[in-house]
């Protein structure tokens, strides 16, 4: 079993940004073995830049599926707002930047991929795995749950051209993590609910370990 797991490089005048956090323990677990021998993973964060050139998310996550050839493809990214580790089910195809993205674009309504559909759905976002998921984080007093938003920003134009380029040779998920206290000390909470990296690292480990074993 061949996994890509993306995080992203920090945005929106943040010093971090804990999917990346996120990635970076869930490479260290599987070098520990702790994922189990069969697992082969790719570990990356991609930048928060738009559009398709080199140097842009989509870019870099397209080269990374080329090269490993994963049966899966989980990606993660930050969503301050949230009070909860969101396993996103539905891409739409629409891109609506509410802030610049790292290269100072800021797109108001452009589609992700013209003529594709209104919007896509992972066939990943799987009960089963929020239920592994639900189970790692539950004695930390963290939740999970399925979202039908992934925003129109870069974590929704990755999920959607991953699930609009799979065409059944993989499958590809998004959980968004909600961000740090480190981060809310500096921002305030944004509406949401801080949680450590290492505890949303025990959730995607969970999904990759209920991903790999189904
Ligand atoms: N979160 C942003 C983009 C990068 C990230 O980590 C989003 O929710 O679109």
């Amino acid at each position: 079993m061949r996994i890509v797991v993306s995080g992203f490089e920090p945005f929106g005048g943040s010093e971090l940004n804990p999917s990346a956090e996120v990635v970076r323990r869930v490479m260290a677990a599987h070098a520990d073995r702790a994922l189990g021998r069969e697992l082969a993973l790719h570990g990356i964060t991609l930048p928060v830049v738009g559009g398709v050139r080199p140097g842009s998310a989509r870019h870099a996550i397209r080269a990374a599926i080329a090269e490993f050839r994963p049966q899966t493809v989980i990606c993660l990214g930050e969503a301050a707002t949230r009070a909860s580790i969101c396993i996103e089910r539905i891409a739409f195809n629409e891109r609506s930047y509410r802030i610049a993205d790292n290269s100072g674009s800021r797109i108001a309504s452009a589609p992700v991929v013209r003529g594709a559909p209104k919007c896509l759905r992972s066939t990943a976002a799987h009960p089963g795995m929020l239920r592994a998921m639900r189970l790692a984080v539950r004695a930390h007093g963290a939740t999970v749950r399925m979202s039908d938003d992934a925003g129109r920003f870069l974590c929704n134009e990755v999920l959607f051209d991953c699930l609009h380029r799979a065409r059944g040779v993989y499958e590809a998920v998004f959980i968004h993590v909600p961000q740090t206290p480190a981060q809310a000390r500096v921002r305030g909470s944004c509406g949401g609910i801080p949680l450590p990296a290492a505890i949303s690292a025990r959730a995607a480990i969970a999904a990759i370990r209920w991903l790999a074993q189904r």
